[in-house]
């Protein structure tokens, strides 16, 4: 059986995603597409090289009878609409991440999954996926390094667009961090504090950059991460857990080391696309093969909700320089 999928959103991540649904995966094809720019999203099926519907409104997407199953690759603040709509038509929907902008937005989109009574939802987290995330994570539930105490995290971009802001840093870029940090610790946040250090001068006025984000979860464990999205250098992941017996890192991905005019060099990779591209292959994989099968099993709705919690509470701390609550209601059965 073929999925047949829309795809809302045809820019650089609803082009990638398009792509390998297309060209890389199994068992799935893109039928129809829709972007408020329709002239942008036609020029990205002749790049890609496949023919589909365009629609010049995402609800239409939702709506045809043509489509099987939704994937929202648009800008952050219309996830929340085109999920809570694909719910209503009772249509399996892959969301980018954010879920919603907030915590409230994401409520309303597990209330209706929950009412409709079945896992609909699965959210654009794809660290999970990644191997050398799993390989971190298995370090950590074999007990090799023994009872995780501290994370030392960093997520830095070598720059971002203008329309880029303060929030965001939380809401489009820690967010990652917000859902695999739980998923590897398997542990929730009790608390949160953001500390600004001096600016860089690459930034704007509209964004506070680099930022530190503080957390205690509950079991104890203090994580920071560093937000630095105007780094310049490269596409930079790090993650490092100590632990009572040992440190163990984040693998950085492979490259050849090279020895060149006086120089031992490996190269750093400088965008998203190619730093997570397996991991993105294999969240998509696993949705396209868990809704054939008729069972989601990725990153959930709850999931999403949880990462959200997280981050008003992270956008409140940006605001008050106070450490603040964290506040996650215990999870529903629904979703164990
Ligand atoms: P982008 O700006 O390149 O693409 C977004 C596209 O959505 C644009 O083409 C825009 O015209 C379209 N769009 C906006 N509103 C729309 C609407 N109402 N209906 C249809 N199309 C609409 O952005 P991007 O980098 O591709 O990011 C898209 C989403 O993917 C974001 O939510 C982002 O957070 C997420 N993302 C996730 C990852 C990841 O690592 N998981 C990486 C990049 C982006
Ligand atoms: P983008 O700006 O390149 O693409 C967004 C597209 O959405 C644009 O083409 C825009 O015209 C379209 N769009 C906006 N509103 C729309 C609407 N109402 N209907 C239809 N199309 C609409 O952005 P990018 O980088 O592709 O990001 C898109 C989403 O993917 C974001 O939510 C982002 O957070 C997420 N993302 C996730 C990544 C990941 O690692 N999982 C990586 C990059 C982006
Ligand atoms: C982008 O939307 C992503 O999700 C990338 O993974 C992240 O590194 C970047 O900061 C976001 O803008």
């Amino acid at each position: 059986m073929t999925l047949k999928l829309g795809v809302i959103g045809t820019g650089a991540i609803g082009q990638e995603h398009i792509r390998r649904c297309s060209k890389v995966l199994q068992g799935a094809q893109v039928v129809a597409v829709s972007d408020i720019n329709v002239d942008g999203a036609k020029a990205a099926l002749t790049r890609i090289g496949i023919e589909a519907e365009v629609f010049a409104n995402g609800h239409d997407v939702v709506k045809s009878p043509n489509v099987d199953a939704v994937l929202v690759t648009s800008w952050d603040p219309t996830h929340e609409e085109f999920t809570l709509a694909a719910i209503e038509a009772g249509k399996p929907v892959f969301c980018e991440k954010p879920l919603a902008l907030s915590a409230a937005g994401c409520r309303r989109i597990v209330d209706a999954e929950i009412k409709f009574g079945k896992r609909l939802v699965q959210v654009g987290f794809m660290r999970p996926y990644d191997s050398g995330y799993r390989a971190l994570k298995e370090v950590i539930t074999k007990g090799e390094i023994g009872e995780p105490l501290m994370l030392h995290c960093a997520h830095r971009n070598p720059t971002v667009p203008e329309n880029y802001t303060t929030d965001m840093a939380i809401t489009n870029t820690l967010i990652h961090e917000l859902d695999v940090l739980r998923w590897l610790t398997e542990d929730d946040y009790k608390s949160v504090q953001v500390v600004f250090p001096r600016s860089t001068s690459k930034t704007h006025a509209k964004l506070r950059d680099p930022q530190v984000v503080l957390f205690e979860t509950r079991k104890g464990i203090r994580i920071d991460v560093e937000i630095f999205v105007n780094c310049a250098y490269g596409y930079d992941i790090q993650c490092e857990v100590v632990g009572e017996e040992g440190i163990a890192k984040l693998p950085e991905p492979s490259a050849v080391q090279m020895r060149k005019e006086a120089k031992l060099s490996t190269a750093i990779l400088t965008d998203w696309k190619d730093r997570f591209i397996d991991a993105y292959d294999v969240e998509l994989q696993a949705f396209i093969n868990d809704v054939t099968a008729g069972k989601l099993t990725g990153p959930s709705a709850w999931d999403g909700y949880a990462a959200s919690v997280a981050a008003d509470a992270c956008l409140k701390a940006q605001e008050s320089g106070a450490i603040e609550p964290v506040e996650l209601p215990p999870r529903p059965a629904f979703y164990n």
